[in-house]
């Protein structure tokens, strides 16, 4: 059993989703951070940078923070979504989407979205590295089925970004490997049952 303090955001998501694909018994505990639940005592015991999401390990008492450590955890310990065939093709399409694709759409989110007309610098720097990411995961995704070449947590880290298009202001159908990949993740019973956490009326965005 999982405790699984998040919030449906698309890092909260990735970590329901791997949840509901892996099967593993999970604890939803909703930390609302447009409250700054995320600063409350408790949670920074366990999230000491007070981000969603973050995990406890009932079996070990362990708790994890930062979705990738969360996510190789629990999929070292399952032994699913990282196969040693194509081990490192998946750890650099993870790292990717970790290093980049979440933190270079989320700040378009801000500045593109949110905040927009606050900083014509930033929204153009933001849009710009949209389409760069784009272009990235069109061209992998014309070449492979998935990310790491089998569906992995490549996929599972990056899709739940990818849902956000109408935030960082894309036309996902001009890209159309990306489009059919989105698709294809979209039908699977864990991804629906993970990306409605907290907020079973949100539907899962449609291009
Ligand atoms: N690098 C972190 C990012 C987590 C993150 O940015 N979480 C956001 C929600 S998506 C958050 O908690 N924001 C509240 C805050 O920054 O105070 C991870 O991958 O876990």
């Amino acid at each position: 059993m999982i405790d699984l303090y998040t919030w449906p955001t698309p890092n909260g998501r990735k970590i329901s989703i791997l949840l509901e694909e892996l099967k593993i018994p999970y604890k939803v505990h909703l930390i609302d951070i447009n409250n700054n639940e995320q600063f409350n005592n408790n949670f920074s015991k366990i999230s000491p940078s007070n981000k969603i999401p973050a995990i406890v390990d009932k079996k070990n008492g362990e708790s994890i923070f930062e979705t990738g450590a969360i996510m190789l955890y629990l999929s070292n310990k399952n032994n699913k979504f990282c196969s040693k065939k194509y081990y490192w093709e998946i750890m650099q399409w993870f790292f990717y989407q970790i290093s980049q694709v979440g933190p270079f759409l989320g700040q378009a989110h801000q500045f593109l979205y949110y905040h927009k007309g606050q900083s014509l610098f930033a929204e153009k720097k933001y849009k710009d590295y949209v389409k760069r990411v784009y272009d990235t995961l069109d061209k992998r995704l014309e070449e492979n089925e998935f990310l790491g070449i089998e569906y992995s947590i490549a996929d599972i880290a990056t899709w739940p970004w990818i849902a956000r298009f109408e935030i960082h202001q894309t036309n996902l159908k001009k890209y159309n490997n990306i489009l059919r990949w989105y698709k294809i993740i979209a039908k699977r019973t864990a991804v629906i049952k993970g990306y409605h956490l907290g907020k079973e009326d949100k539907e899962i965005p449609q291009p």
